[in-house]
């Protein structure tokens, strides 16, 4: 058993009581850190008994655990979790590069069997002789240096040396030249953070770097990823900054006692009064966040798929997304845009959409929510894709690939499809007269109106709401029906379908509205109505399953680094982008379109008067507005369905 001593702590006894001395000086203590004496030497009863670290001894572990400090070319060491099977050899290796603690990713039991310490995930490649590697992104865990959150890449917002691709680089070089049983063939593959980090290795790739499986990868914080959607501002990422940047006392959060966040975040006002009335106002990465309201160069020039978009890629990459990613549903299908957008990466690149919320293509996928799918289909994608994905790339002398370049899980149906593209959103569904939908263009035109009063705004789910725990990873597939008999919220439905409608890819909203206001938010909802009746599952009968729910801030309608008032009564078009799917509205379902101006409070308000920052915004700023949804015309709103022909 190796015991390391760290901690002799200096005990200096008290020699002097009550005015006596003792006559006799005490035996001298070990030196801190100082051995123990050997086996056969008694210790003293005082010598402390807390060590710095005890390294978990195995000795029927079927798998070798390394940890090694590996030094990255600015002198930084980087904490790294090397895994494998005991007598692999010629083997493959998989990195994730991750701030979420790269020790607790490879001992998640306290076992001596390999697939038991690390997530199930792992299972299929070590048992197939993979070498698995995790490591402590620098400045988080174990690892020395700095920590910038989405560290950007070397240039104008990263005047260092160093950055995750070089970091990554570094990594790479050290494993191949140091695991003699390594084929010298690496993937790199991980969730979000990790999603991020495996796309930013593909920047200048080291040569051993074959294959990558980035998965929900943040890719742009301010146009639909973490932070905010559209320029909307998702004010609970306080709490991300708080856990992940603060050192002591940020876990679980600002400390605000109640359980309904619409309450306490309605209170505080602004996201910046927020910010100041809990004191994360102190924490540099909030304090970026209330800088950069808008998509400056602070945004844009770390927005992940520009910078892969302007340099292609020479690795081959598979990216993955969820249905219903409550956090980055905007990343991966948007580096799959810009990478088939060019001749040289558009061989290299695919993409997988599965029915999962963020991250969830890591964990049991036969069921989201109330949703249940044909068997567990995060393990169905993992064994019949990822595996033969990462074996052809990385194995010595393997198969040849055939990856298909578009991978979609089609909810409704539920089934896997291949196919060669996402289908474009060129079918449009209109809005009409009684609050109809229909794909066939309204005869006449109109509008319809409705009071968005940033007092009362729309709740994002029912109240008390929490933004955390199933509460959050499941709110995007919450029946939608609990927002019935809102006056400031418009639903327009078609009639009962009678053949499917399959759709594959992201609708686009083109939204034609005028506020009373100076500035507006508009939320759209897509949405599956099912059949009234259900007798086999109740809990399904006229559930209302959104298949994308996305926010747009009005004020940036000229575009998204130009905010601007919006001029009282004019009809704008707003337009953007809903997330990436494949479903089928089945015959005897409705599709539903719902417009309302607030999702709060995943989202802050719009206090639709014009102040240059809505981070600053004061209480006599949020007024109510008209918001007048037009339809038919030449102001035909509609959402136009990537539908699959
Ligand atoms: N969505 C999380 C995140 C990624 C990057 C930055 C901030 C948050 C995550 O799940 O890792």
């Amino acid at each position: 058993m190796r015991l390391r001593t760290g901690v002799w702590a200096v005990i200096m006894a008290a020699t002097a009581m009550a005015g006596t001395v003792s006559a006799k000086p005490l035996p001298a203590r070990p030196a801190a850190s100082a051995p123990l004496p050997p086996p056969g030497t008694l210790l003293d009863p005082m010598t402390p008994d807390t060590v710095a670290h005890y390294d978990w001894v195995r000795p029927e572990a079927d798998y070798v655990r390394r940890e090694e400090m590996i030094p990255m070319r600015d002198g930084v060491k980087l904490y790294t979790v090397i895994v494998y099977r005991k007598g692999v050899t010629d083997a493959p290796i998989i990195l994730s590069r991750t701030p979420y603690n790269a020790d607790a990713a490879t001992s998640r039991n306290r076992s001596q069997k390999i697939e038991e310490i690390l997530p199930i995930v792992d299972t299929p490649f070590v048992d197939d002789g993979y070498i698995r590697v995790y490591q402590d992104v620098r400045g988080l865990g174990k690892s020395q240096g700095d920590y910038v959150t989405t560290r950007p890449l070397r240039g104008p917002l990263n005047h260092t040396s160093v950055d995750h691709a070089t970091d990554a680089y570094d990594t790479i070089d050290w494993l191949v030249k140091n695991l003699k049983n390594s084929n010298g063939k690496v993937g790199i593959t991980g969730s979000s953070y990790l999603g991020f980090t495996s796309l930013m290795a593909l920047v200048d790739p080291h040569p051993a770097l074959k294959a990558a499986v980035p998965q929900s990868p943040m890719v742009d914080g301010w146009m639909g990823d973490d932070w905010f959607h559209n320029g909307a501002f998702r004010v609970f990422g306080y709490d991300y900054v708080l856990g992940q940047t603060v050192k002591n006392g940020g876990r679980g959060g600002i400390p605000s006692g109640k359980q309904d966040a619409y309450d306490t975040y309605l209170s505080a006002g602004s996201a910046g009064d927020y910010a100041r009335k809990w004191g994360v106002d102190q924490l540099p990465g909030v304090r970026k966040m209330l800088e950069h309201p808008s998509y400056d160069s602070f945004w844009q020039d770390q927005a992940v798929d520009k910078i892969l978009g302007r340099r292609g890629i020479t690795v081959p990459t598979m990216l993955v997304v969820g249905e219903w990613d409550q956090e980055d549903s905007y990343g991966a299908p948007a580096v799959y845009r810009a990478l088939t957008a060019r001749a040289d990466s558009r061989d290299k690149v695919s993409l997988v959409v599965g029915p999962w919320r963020h991250s969830g293509v890591n964990y049991e996928g036969s069921s989201l929510g109330n949703l249940k799918f044909e068997g567990d289909t995060a393990l169905q994608w993992r064994l019949r894709y990822m595996k033969p994905f990462f074996d052809c790339h990385l194995k010595t002398n393997p198969a040849p690939c055939h990856t298909p370049r578009v991978i979609t899980y089609a909810s409704g149906t539920n089934q896997w499809e291949e196919s060669d593209d996402l289908a474009p959103a060129n079918t449009p569904l209109y809005l009409g007269d009684h609050f109809t939908a229909s794909f066939d263009k309204p005869a006449g035109e109109g509008s319809e109106s409705y009071i968005s009063d940033p007092a009362k705004p729309v709740t994002t789910i029912p109240r008390p709401v929490s933004l955390s725990g199933t509460a959050w990873t499941t709110w995007l597939v919450g029946d939608q029906r609990f927002v019935d008999g809102r006056t400031d919220v418009l639903s327009f439905k078609t009639g009962v379908l009678t053949a499917p409608v399959h759709i594959r890819g992201a609708a686009m909203v083109d939204l034609h509205a005028a506020t009373s206001g100076k500035d507006s938010d508009y939320v759209v909802k897509l949405i599956d109505v099912y059949p009234e009746q259900n007798s086999a599952d109740p809990t399904m009968a006229g559930y209302e399953l959104a298949l994308g729910i996305e926010i747009f801030r009005g004020r940036y309608v000229h575009g998204y680094s130009t905010p601007a008032p919006l001029e009282p009564g004019k009809t704008y078009a707003f337009k953007w982008r809903l997330p990436t799917v494949d479903h089928v509205f089945l015959p005897g379902h409705r599709i539903m379109v719902q417009v309302q101006s607030s999702l709060f409070p995943l989202y802050d308000r719009n206090p639709q008067s014009w102040v240059p920052s809505i981070m600053d915004a004061k209480p006599a700023d949020y007024v109510k507005a008209t918001e007048t949804i037009h339809w038919g015309g030449s102001d035909a709103s509609a959402v136009w369905l990537p539908v699959v022909k």
